[in-house]
């Protein structure tokens, strides 16, 4: 039995980290193309810094919760198990997740803009914004901005697990931003089963084989104990 995960920004949003859309998302306070383009980098990378070294500090100060230990469990428990996330908060890896595929990038890696060199930073706050290199180049973080192509390595992996999987969870996406989004539509194409975890329904409530709705940690480890005690998680 191959089972996946994809997770988004609402896997966080009980740990108190902000979504991006929908009713207190960051891209209701900011433009996304203000803050999350390599133009607006190169226009302002002041003020595009000054926007990562505030999330740094409110990740920082945020603790995996509930959603995140369930899939970090899954992980130890299913012995052919991918996680996929669009999320550069690093709290599955803090909840104990050992392979995750980072579709979007990590707020805690940077990369210079000149040799391309990532080198990972945890300090809170930064020492100085922006910061810069050893070679003088400024650094910038090392997540995917629209527009941007992600790691090839990192959504062929993602492609291959959505193709095995016998399982797919989605949990707490919009799946409105493409390439990832396109995952869950790879399984169903494989005949794999798709169940979507959500405070909502999305589009993709549509096509999936089921829609679980309320807040992931609640319902992701409700799940998960049901799953493990029926007879295909026991299998
Ligand atoms: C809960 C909950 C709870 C709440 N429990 N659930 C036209 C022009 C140019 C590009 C494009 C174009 N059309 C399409 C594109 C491609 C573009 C794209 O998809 N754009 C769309 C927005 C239209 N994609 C790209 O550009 C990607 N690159 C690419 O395709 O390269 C090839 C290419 C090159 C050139 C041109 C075209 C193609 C790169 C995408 C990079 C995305 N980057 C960001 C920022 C990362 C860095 C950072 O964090 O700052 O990634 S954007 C942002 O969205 C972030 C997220 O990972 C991503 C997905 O968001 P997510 O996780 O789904 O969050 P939300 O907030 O949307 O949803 C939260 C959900 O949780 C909601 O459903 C809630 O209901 C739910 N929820 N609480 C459970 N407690």
């Amino acid at each position: 039995m191959s089972v996946a995960v994809l997770t988004g920004a609402g896997v966080s949003a009980e740990s108190g980290v902000p979504t991006f859309r929908g009713a207190g998302g960051l891209w209701r306070q900011f433009r996304a193309e203000d803050l999350a383009t390599a133009d607006a980098f190169r226009r302002d990378p002041r003020l595009v810094w000054e926007w990562y070294a505030w999330r740094r500090e409110v990740v920082a100060a945020c603790q995996p919760n509930a959603a995140h230990r369930t899939i970090a469990q899954m992980e130890q428990a299913a012995p052919d198990f991918t996680l996929v996330t669009q999320n550069v908060d690093g709290l599955h890896e803090r909840a104990g997740s050992r392979h995750v595929l980072r579709l979007h990038g990590s707020l805690w890696t940077l990369r210079c803009t000149r040799e391309g060199i990532r080198v990972e930073n945890h300090e809170v706050p930064l020492a100085a914004l922006p910061p810069r290199c050893a070679c003088g180049a400024l650094l910038r973080p090392d997540v995917v901005w629209f527009g941007e192509s992600l790691e090839l390595d990192t959504v062929t992996a993602a492609l291959t697990a959505a193709r095995r999987a016998d399982l797919l969870l989605v949990v707490g996406t919009s799946a409105l931003v493409t390439p990832a989004a396109n995952l869950p539509l790879v399984t169903l194409e494989h005949r794999g089963r798709v169940v979507e975890f959500n405070v909502e329904r999305t589009w993709l409530s549509d096509y999936v084989d089921e829609t679980i709705l309320g807040p992931a940690a609640e319902t992701l480890p409700q799940w998960w104990a049901e799953y493990q005690s029926s007879p295909q998680g026991r299998g």
